[in-house]
């Protein structure tokens, strides 16, 4: 048997001579001696060096994750009460449809362009499950990259640090138009009507719906109006990134107004939805990404071509997350406490911003914290340079991304007091 395995291993070793190439050859004996090591992820690895530390005052801002008023993860009842309706109804673990359950496909659609929207009620919108809002985005990327002329896309600045790799490893080409003023923390308007008006025509252009990630930060309605006419005079492909419907105003109607602007001015734009967050199923991964077409047979095409990008990827998304989502969505009274439990995580996130900034001044700091009430949604960018969110890392374990953000939707009222004392302490 021994001298079997020695012999055989002779025959491979001289067939590696023989066949690799010298450099794999050389280094037979480790085959992945040449990767090097990567650095930790820009926000997940802040969520990993959290949970290294051993101080009992340890905050986690890093990762845009809600937890209640006791800084536990937060679990809807209506989502409890859907989970329960599911294990009665006994659902088995069959495959899903490639393009995901079509209650789920089609409720995510009604939800991100309204019951009423002629997208839905004529069929236009090619929707298909995604695994979640990165998945979903993935999908699109990787199908723009296969059908769509242009492979350029052109980001806020600053983005979601993960749209980057998300569109580059899928064949796009990067580039910005401005969005953010550091100078006031809000909206640069001029800049970025006067970036996205420079924008080669036919690019494709990322548009965040709401609650715009990192910044806080997202156009006025007026605003909205004059990106939109831009957009379509440079005949720019828009693609809507909705991963917080629900989160910046508590009315998901209201978080939805920019996409059925584009819609109702003529655009016929793409969209990555994620159910992560306004339904708390962050680990179910449950999103949707849809292509608006300009007729059925274009719907159906489209659709068998997301099919079959889908189909080498993963083959089908999971079901549970789905499940869940399209019961709540779709049974009236779950959908009811769905929508008071979106508000009421909404209006905790701006309780929390109230009392940062309250406890910020009754510290004794002179810095205007204004821009911590002005925004909106999950985040605020508080504008804390790098040294400063050292600082509150090895100092005071409050852990956040190198950008200085923070996630709101972390804080509670037992730790707030905290964090605007670490503040004051690193700004002073
Ligand atoms: N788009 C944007 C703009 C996001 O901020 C996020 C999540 C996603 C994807 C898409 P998911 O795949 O979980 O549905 O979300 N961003 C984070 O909340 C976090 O979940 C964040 O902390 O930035 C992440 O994955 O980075």
């Amino acid at each position: 048997m021994m001298a079997a395995i020695r012999s055989s291993r002779a025959v491979f070793g001289n067939f590696l001579q023989k066949n690799l190439c010298p450099a794999i050859s050389a280094r037979a004996s480790s085959v992945w001696a040449g990767v090097p090591m990567g650095p930790p992820d820009a926000i997940l690895g802040v969520t990993e060096a959290f949970k290294k530390d051993t101080n009992p005052k340890k905050i986690n801002l890093g990762v845009g994750a809600y937890r209640g008023d006791d800084g536990k993860p937060f679990i809807l009842e209506c989502v409890k009460k859907a989970e329960r309706q599911m294990l009665e109804e006994g659902l088995d673990h069959e495959y899903a449809p490639i393009s995901g359950f079509p209650a789920f496909t089609s409720a995510s659609a009604a939800l991100a362009f309204g019951d009423n929207s002629p997208v839905v009620k004529e069929g236009l919108n090619a929707t298909t499950q995604g695994v979640s809002g990165t998945g979903s985005l993935r999908i699109g990327a990787a199908f723009l990259s296969r059908f769509y002329a242009c492979k350029e896309i052109y980001f806020p600045a600053p983005t979601w640090g993960n749209h980057n790799p998300i569109f580059k490893d899928s064949g796009m080409s990067i580039k910005s138009y401005r969005y953010y003023d550091p100078k006031t923390c809000g909206f640069d308007f001029n800049g970025a009507i006067e970036d996205i008006s420079k924008i080669p025509e036919g690019s494709v252009i990322l548009l965040h719906a709401c609650a715009h990630n990192p910044t806080g930060v997202d156009p006025k309605p007026e605003q909205w109006k004059e990106m939109s006419q831009v957009i379509k005079k440079r005949n720019l492909y828009p693609y809507f990134d909705m991963a917080y419907q629900g989160f910046a105003s508590g009315d998901i109607d209201k978080d939805a107004y920019a996409l059925r602007l584009f819609i109702e001015d003529g655009h016929k734009p793409c969209l990555a939805q994620s159910f992560a967050k306004n339904m708390g199923l962050y680990g179910e991964r449950a999103g949707a990404f849809t292509i608006v077409c300009s007729d059925k047979d274009e719907q159906a095409r489209v659709l068998s071509q997301i099919k079959i990008l889908i189909r080498p990827m993963y083959s089908n998304p999971p079901i549970h997350g789905a499940h869940i989502v399209s019961k709540v969505l779709n049974t009236p009274e779950l959908r009811k406490e769905w929508l008071g439990e979106v508000k009421s995580m909404a209006d905790r996130i701006i309780t929390m911003r109230s009392m940062l900034k309250d406890g910020l001044a009754s510290e004794g700091s002179k810095h205007n914290w204004q821009h911590i009430t002005d925004q909106i949604g999950m985040f605020c960018f508080t504008g804390l340079k790098p040294d400063q969110v050292d600082r509150l890392i090895k100092e005071f374990s409050i852990y956040l991304t190198k950008d200085g953000r923070i996630s709101v939707a972390g804080l509670s009222s037992s730790n707030v007091g905290y964090l605007a004392e670490a503040m004051h302490q690193v700004t002073k």
